[in-house]
């Protein structure tokens, strides 16, 4: 790793990058190679590969367990858990969630001709405003979907209370918040249900995977119905339903990944730490915090680019992907941006002016087991000297 002291340091200005290999805002973070393979050896020898399998199961209760919830039901992917969540919970017409988000949310209710509206975001939380959801409501709104960004604060009560008051179904997108905790409660209990997202680049992975969550008996047995093609038993459809199951050798990796988590988190957090510590000097960024009287699991490293910072949000991208740092500038431009909502309703924007400076301003750094302090500080290093040239 070459030392970035001055301008010419910079591989913007023609020096070698930084990182021989790209450094990842999402590699996966992995749990001990020797138990997953004894796991995958007794997936050989019991010849039971998928379709609820006994792996899948002790999973589903660690999980739930986890976030003292009452069921887990996990799935091949957050989408599919959307997609079922969404339709179990009879979803139709319009409902409301954040452009700020990944397009999966979105595009779980888009997929099942439900059309999604989008409200705007609190720009200190980048979570749903409770006030810009009541503007958005109409005679044909069902639901809402809140999304738990980077797995932080989103305004619960005040959302749930808005949902009694107009008939409307509350579900959460928690597909950052796994281990995560709001006024002191785990994540997993509010609305009807929340939805985890177990994909690669999660900082809790199991390949590809998702889950439900939710504390309704009825829910969790229509999904469990719906995951599987609606089969009660051989030869027996009783419900509608779809290929959503998660496969043994998946839950595997969750178990090994499970018996790691604490030395994941850690690792976010120390990263997050020393983040704060070295960016606090830097003019016109700030880094979004975590609030420590909470559980977090840090595997987002937000970093917002204001007004008195001397260069753009773009530039600074540029000068980190030439070192080969490949930060990301989540969840830009916004799904109203993108197809087909751009399409179905081009003013969008008109009522997001919060999503739209938001997502103009956001960079994501990596972070997670692969990176360690010392990759740190030639990150931040890279911003200080581009920031000081430009001044
Ligand atoms: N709701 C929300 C709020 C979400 O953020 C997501 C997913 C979902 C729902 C849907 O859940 P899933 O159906 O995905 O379970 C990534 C992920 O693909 C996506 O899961 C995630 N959110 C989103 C925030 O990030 P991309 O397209 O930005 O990145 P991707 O998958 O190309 O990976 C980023 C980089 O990580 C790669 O360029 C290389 C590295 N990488 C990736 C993989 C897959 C690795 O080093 N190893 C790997 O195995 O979406």
């Amino acid at each position: 790793m070459k030392a970035i002291q001055n301008p010419q340091d910079l591989a913007l200005n023609g020096a070698i990058p930084a990182f021989e290999q790209a450094l990842h805002v999402g590699r996966p973070n992995t749990g001990s190679r020797e138990h997953f393979l004894k796991y995958a050896g007794e997936i050989f020898d019991r010849r039971w590969l998928t379709n609820n399998g006994p792996i899948v199961q002790e999973f589903e209760q660690r999980i739930a367990d986890y976030h003292g919830v009452k069921h887990c039901v996990a799935m091949c992917s957050g989408t599919i858990s959307l997609e079922i969540a969404i339709r179990a919970l009879g979803l139709e017409g319009e409902v409301i969630v954040p452009s700020y988000t990944f397009i999966a949310t979105a595009h779980a209710l888009h997929w099942q001709s439900i059309t999604p509206v989008f409200a705007d975001i609190d720009p200190t939380t980048h979570t749903l405003d409770p006030d810009a959801v009541r503007r958005m409501i109409t005679p044909r709104t069902s639901g809402i979907i809140g999304v738990r960004l980077w797995g932080r604060a989103i305004p619960v009560d005040a959302l749930q209370a808005i949902a009694d008051e107009h008939g409307l179904k509350l579900m959460f997108d928690s597909a950052h918040a796994f281990g995560c905790s709001y006024k002191g409660k785990m994540i997993g209990n509010a609305g009807s249900c929340e939805i985890l997202s177990f994909h690669a680049t999660k900082f809790f992975n199991t390949f590809e995977g998702g889950a439900v969550l939710t504390d309704e008996d009825k829910l969790a047995e229509t999904m469990r119905l719906m995951r599987n093609f609606g089969f009660a038993g051989m030869d027996n459809v009783i419900h509608p339903g779809t290929n959503g199951k998660m496969i043994e050798i998946a839950a595997a990796m969750g178990m090994v990944n499970l018996d790691a988590i604490d030395n994941m988190v850690a690792a976010n957090r120390r990263n997050y730490l020393f983040y704060r510590d070295q960016l606090s000097s830097l003019p016109g960024i700030s880094l979004l915090p975590f609030d420590e009287y909470e559980h977090n699991n840090y595997q987002y490293i937000v970093i917002e680019i204001g007004q008195e910072c001397p260069t753009n949000r773009d530039d600074i991208l540029q000068a980190l992907h030439a070192e080969n740092i490949l930060a990301r500038r989540y969840f830009w431009p916004g799904c109203h941006k993108m197809k087909p909502y751009i399409d179905l309703n081009p003013h969008a924007g008109l009522m997001l002016p919060n999503t739209q400076e938001v997502a103009d301003r956001v960079i994501l750094l990596p972070t997670g087991t692969t990176i360690d302090i010392d990759i740190i500080r030639t990150v931040v290093s890279v911003i200080r000297v581009l920031l000081e040239a430009r001044a």
